[in-house]
């Protein structure tokens, strides 16, 4: 039997290699999409297939997290026998500004979602998508044992749909799991997370079309990793013979300015005449330095991250390069609105 699984956010960057990977592995996939009034498909465009042709097993459905009735209707009608549950408000710093909606999409979503598959009492397995923004201001390096210290309203929102994941887990002995994953990117990462805005920046201001970027706290640090690879880790969480919780990281740290300056160095472009700081860029409270320490994943699923930062950069800056070359047309460089508060 062909095996089924559902996507939320599977218009994301992570619902979107998802997607191929399942496809590749033989799934059948559902994916929930938002219904916008302009497409919000470009990530996944490339693996459509006209849902009256035979072949097709990519599936959209229109839904949404606040909408816990619809969500029950489609995990009913769909049946999945893994569900992976990637939507959510993802920005920090827009998570201050809208704390009340990060708190309903990324908390209760999660909660309505495993409610139904409770009620429902479908037999499938769960993954969460959980995020080393949870740690806040423990220090590093971070692993599955390591306090939580949320420093924002997306972090705490994660907070409360872990525990409602472990909560589903415990109490119900449903096949629950976190994947408590830090940063991962690739070309795909919206535009407005920090490593892309760089790399796309790079390459507008190679190609003459802006003069400066604009940037926050440039000392931060992170555990940047390659997006493909983690949906990979997801995926082997929900193979596992029971379910648990792991952390998913590359275990190397580097700051906002290191980036930077990889990112303009592989362009042949002199970063610090180019960058400029604007404090709306700060957050009301910054998670200092996030490292993960992933060596439960790579004992107990095999998972090891390959990627690392300087690699990540060449991806991220040629990929935006390309783009911009090829007319700026394609969906890794749609254009956003200058001064977004992002
Ligand atoms: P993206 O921003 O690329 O994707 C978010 C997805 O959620 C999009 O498909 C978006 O739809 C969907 N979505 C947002 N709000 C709703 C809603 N109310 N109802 C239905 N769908 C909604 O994020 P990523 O792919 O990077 O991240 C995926 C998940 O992993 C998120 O939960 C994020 O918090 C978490 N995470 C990400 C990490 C990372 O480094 N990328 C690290 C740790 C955790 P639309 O396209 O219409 O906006
Ligand atoms: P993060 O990613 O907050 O770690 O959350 P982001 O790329 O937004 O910020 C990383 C660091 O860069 C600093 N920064 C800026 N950030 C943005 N977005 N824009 C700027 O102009 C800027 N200047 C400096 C930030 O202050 C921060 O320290 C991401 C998201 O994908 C979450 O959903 C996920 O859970 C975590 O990673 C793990």
């Amino acid at each position: 039997m062909r095996r089924r699984a559902l996507i939320t956010g599977v218009t994301g960057q992570d619902g979107s290699y998802l997607a191929e990977l399942l496809l590749q592995k033989g799934y059948e996939v559902h994916g929930i999409i938002r219904r916008a009034s302009t497409f919000n498909t470009g990530r996944i465009d490339h693996l459509y297939v006209d849902p009256h042709d035979p072949d097709a097993r990519l599936f959209l459905h229109y839904g949404d997290l606040l909408d816990g009735t619809r969500l029950m209707a489609l995990l009913a009608r769909i049946g999945p026998d893994e569900v992976y549950h990637l939507a959510a408000q993802p920005h920090v710093r827009v998570s201050f500004d809208e704390p009340e909606y990060t708190a309903d999409t990324t908390g209760l979503g999660t909660i309505r979602m495993l409610e139904s598959i409770r009620q429902l009492g479908l037999d499938c397995r769960f993954y969460q998508a959980s995020s080393s923004e949870m740690f806040g201001s423990s220090p590093p390096p971070q692993n599955e044992l390591t306090p939580f210290h949320p420093r924002s309203p997306y972090g705490v929102s994660k907070v409360f749909a872990y525990w409602a994941t472990r909560n589903y887990r415990e109490a119900y002995g449903l096949f629950t799991v976190n994947g408590i994953l830090f940063n991962h990117e690739s070309p795909r990462r919206g535009e407005t997370f920090v490593t892309r805005k760089i790399t796309r920046a790079v390459a507008r201001i190679r190609a003459g079309l802006n003069e400066h970027l604009y940037l926050g706290n440039l000392d931060a640090v992170r555990d940047w990793g390659y997006a493909p690879e983690y949906v990979e880790g997801m995926w082997r969480m929900l193979q596992a013979d029971r379910p648990d919780d792991y952390v998913l990281a590359t275990g190397r740290g580097c700051t906002v300015r290191e980036f930077l300056s990889l990112a303009f160095e592989h362009a042949g472009l002199d970063w610090q005449r180019r960058i400029r700081f604007d404090e709306r860029y700060l957050r009301p409270a910054e998670v200092d330095a996030i490292v993960g320490d992933a060596s439960k994943a790579r004992s107990l699923l095999g998972w090891e991250a390959r990627v690392q930062v300087p690699e990540l950069v060449r991806i991220m800056v040629e990929a935006d390069i390309r783009s911009l070359e090829a007319g700026g047309t394609s969906w890794i460089d749609r254009p956003t609105v200058a001064g977004w508060g992002t």
